[in-house]
């Protein structure tokens, strides 16, 4: 019996030693020490063992046992060992390779010249307010002071009294209905016409519309703001001029240009050898169109302008077509 155990002991302790993968030492341990294994079934004969030697028997099975599964234990370390080894080799990471450059998104020029303007007025104490883009004709164009023969009316309808905004200024109109005087405001959005594409137009586009209202307005605070606009917007010498001009709902009304960022004035090819540049259009608001929304114009006056957004962004950024500015190409746009 003893030299049984013992052959099966070192029979199982070589098998151990010589395996080579880890699920083989799980074969082994079934095959000694499993229910039909070889040291099992040596206790299975215990029965024709002598009472009186059964426990000294006993203990050398369980010795026999107990060293198998020693061997067993290590040999489970050992290739456990191996495997981590392995596995922390095949995952090193050479901190010494160049890394990865990430894909850095670019602010599109209108968004970067829409946030120049509104820090600019922003900074002068101008409140920036949002309205719908769907309006009614009400507050597009009535409340506006154009009549119903105006050739801006032939624009975007969703029925007889909806319309696709073609100015921010219906957001305005909102504003002084709900007659919280003083008002210094800007009105940044998406507006509408039905207008062909060119280089230089869009059905769809952005405006900013400026609105101050309060008492003892002048032109000259028109001025004022809107020079020292130009000169922020466009450099510290930027000069302007103001052009008549008309429109229903102000009066009087003008355009303003300023002088050539390019040339400074002396006229190129960026100014058409103007030497100056149309950059937005205002006046003071129309006397009618504060009295419509119950302000009395002797009481209070204001001044009001509109600004395209794309015609700064195309202007600044020196874009030579608008179109390049809604078709996100992203070779263009990593040029901001
Ligand atoms: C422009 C030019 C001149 C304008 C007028 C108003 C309002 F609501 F006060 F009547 N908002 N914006 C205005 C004036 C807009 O765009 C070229």
């Amino acid at each position: 019996m003893k030299e049984r155990l013992a052959g099966i002991v070192e029979e199982a302790l070589l098998k151990i030693e010589k395996s080579e993968k880890l699920d083989a030492l799980n074969d082994i341990r079934v095959s000694y020490l499993g229910k039909k294994g070889e040291l099992t079934s040596v206790l299975k004969s215990m029965k024709d063992v002598l009472p009186e030697d059964r426990p000294k028997v006993g203990q050398m099975v369980n010795d026999a046992r107990s060293a198998i599964e020693k061997k067993l234990e290590e040999k489970k370390s050992a290739f456990e060992k191996i495997i981590l080894e392995q596995k922390l080799k095949s995952e090193t990471i050479d901190v010494t390779l160049p890394g990865k450059k990430p894909h850095m998104g670019h602010r599109h020029p209108n968004s970067i010249a829409l946030s120049d303007v509104e820090r600019i007025f922003v900074g002068m104490g101008y409140e920036v307010v949002e309205g719908p883009e769907i309006e009614y004709d009400y507050y597009n164009f009535e409340a506006l002071n154009i009549p119903d023969n105006h050739p801006a009316k032939d624009t975007f309808y969703i029925n007889d009294n909806i319309v696709l905004r073609t100015q921010t200024s219906s957001v305005q109109v909102h504003v002084m209905e709900q007659k919280k005087l003083p008002i210094r405001m800007i009105a940044p959005g998406r507006v509408f016409r039905a207008d062909e594409v060119d280089a230089t137009h869009s059905p769809s586009f952005n405006q900013i519309e400026g609105l101050v209202i309060d008492k003892n307005i002048t032109f000259a605070d028109l001025k004022g703001t809107l020079a020292e606009f130009a000169k922020r917007m466009f450099g510290e010498t930027t000069k302007v001029r103001f052009r008549p001009h008309h429109f229903p709902f102000t009066e009087p009304s003008a355009e303003m240009d300023v002088s050539c960022f390019k040339c400074g004035g002396s006229g190129c090819r960026f100014c058409k050898g103007e030497g100056w540049i149309e950059i937005l259009g205002c006046g003071m608001v129309h006397p009618h169109v504060l009295e419509m929304r119950d302000i009395d114009p002797q009481e209070y006056q204001g001044f009001a302008f509109g600004i395209g957004l794309e015609r700064i962004a195309l202007l600044k950024y020196e874009i030579d077509d608008m179109r390049l500015l809604y078709e996100n190409d992203i070779r263009f746009l990593e040029q901001f």
